[in-house]
């Protein structure tokens, strides 16, 4: 192989490495017969002393013509002055985005011979061999200004993080395939995960037999998602009855919020499907899906709810379903079997105990758990839209032993 290689040494140790470097590719060059071409450029600080900008034009055109770049450093106390027009590491900067280098790896490996030299317990690095897959050319460098201010004598500061979808699935698909190379495995740690920005419309499939209190939990849920500043909106997918949708229309109305649904339809799907059509045009971020009431014994109503459930997973990926089923706390024992049956079909993720301000305790909520793992969410103290509150286990087993 014959290969050109642009050698910028950059400042700082820079100078130092890269004649080390050299002398590594040039054997490597002799044993496995590779014939490098080297030709030097400047960058960083030593081109803002000589050119007057840290990435001068011969150097990008000296990295486009060349096969690979070796790099030094960028940077030094000499050129730390903030008010400078320039920083050395604009020009790895500038280099890295004028020829989309965007990823930055950094393989993390112990070669034997240095184990012993480390501090860190050998038998812990022993094994260590990652590589670290980082975007650099998104984020903060490339992002929005800067603010800095002064107030009550402090200094404050604001770096914004600009990142784009497309940046986040380039360095996911590098990462993928050098994983594949490799132990194909990819431990991903996402930017995007723990901010603002990053989360997913909701839709929540309210299920249950009937009467147990779905379409008022619906209209309770919408009073408090909004309570909480989301947008919501109301979908009406239980198309058996005419009064159905209307009952929720009305709450829709008390308690104003959007509400979609289509009485002459008589497919519960297909509202379904139209209605968080619509939640997405609209960029809602709680659609609150009420359906009829079935029987859990009754198998063709629960193959439908199961097809309900299907449509939001295939066709409405970018929502996060959550399914909850109404359970009527004076029901008892037979309260198992629905969560059995409802679970099965549609995956019940929490149960909304209702009518618990009367009588009764509820008591069925442990079997449901112990049995099938699904915690109660929220309990249904009344008729208005405010008797509704988060399930908390600590008060309610305080209320039980009272
Ligand atoms: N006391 C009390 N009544 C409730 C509660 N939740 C619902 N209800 C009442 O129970 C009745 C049935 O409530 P709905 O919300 O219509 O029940 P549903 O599950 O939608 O009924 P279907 O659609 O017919 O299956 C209504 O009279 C509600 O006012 C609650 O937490 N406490
Ligand atoms: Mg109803």
């Amino acid at each position: 192989m014959r290969c050109k290689i642009a050698i910028l040494p950059g400042d700082g140790i820079g100078g130092e490495i890269i004649p080390e470097s050299i002398k590594v590719l040039n054997k490597i060059g002799l044993k496995f017969e590779h014939e490098f071409l080297f030709d030097y450029g400047n960058i960083g600080g030593n081109a803002i002393d000589k050119m007057g900008v840290p990435l001068p034009t011969e150097t990008l055109k000296l990295c486009e013509d060349s096969d690979a770049i070796l790099f030094g450093a960028v940077g030094g106390p000499k050129w730390d002055d903030m008010n400078a027009k320039y920083r050395p590491e604009d020009g790895i900067l500038s280099l890295r985005k004028s020829m989309e280098l965007f990823a930055n790896l950094r393989p993390v490996k112990i070669f034997p011979a240095l184990i012993s030299s480390s501090p860190l317990k050998s038998e812990l690095i022993g094994d260590v061999d990652m590589v670290i897959v980082r975007e650099l050319t998104g984020g903060l460098y490339f992002s929005q200004p800067k603010k800095r201010w002064v107030s009550d004598g402090q200094r404050y500061g604001v770096d914004t993080l600009g990142y784009s979808e497309s940046e986040i699935d380039r360095i996911l698909r590098v990462g993928f395939e050098l994983a594949k190379t490799r132990r194909s495995k990819l431990t991903s740690a996402d930017k995007a995960n723990v901010l603002e920005t990053d989360y997913k419309a909701s839709a929540i499939l309210i299920v249950g037999v009937n009467g147990t209190g779905k379409t008022t939990s619906a209209a309770k849920l919408a009073a408090y998602y909004t309570n909480l500043g989301k947008s919501v909106m109301l979908i009406g997918a239980d198309t058996y009855r005419a009064a159905a949708a209307e009952q929720l229309r009305q709450w829709s109305v008390v308690a104003n919020i959007q509400f979609v649904s289509n009485e002459s339809s008589g497919d519960p799907s297909a509202v379904l499907f139209d209605g968080l059509k619509s939640a997405q045009a609209k960029d809602i971020d709680i659609s609150l899906i009420d359906t009829a009431g079935r029987l859990h014994t009754y198998k063709n109503l629960m193959a439908e709810i199961g097809k309900m459930h299907k449509v939001v997973t295939t066709k409405f990926p970018d929502f996060q379903l959550e399914t909850l089923l109404t359970l009527d706390a004076n029901l008892g024992q037979n309260s198992l079997s629905q969560a059995k049956k409802f679970h099965e079909q549609t995956s019940v993720d929490g149960i909304i105990l209702t009518k618990m301000d009367g009588t009764a305790k509820g008591g069925i909520v442990f079997p449901i758990y112990r049995e099938l793992g699904i915690p109660v969410k929220f309990i249904g103290m009344g008729e208005t839209l405010d008797d509704l509150i988060e399930f908390n286990a600590e008060d309610y087993v305080q209320s039980l032993i009272g």
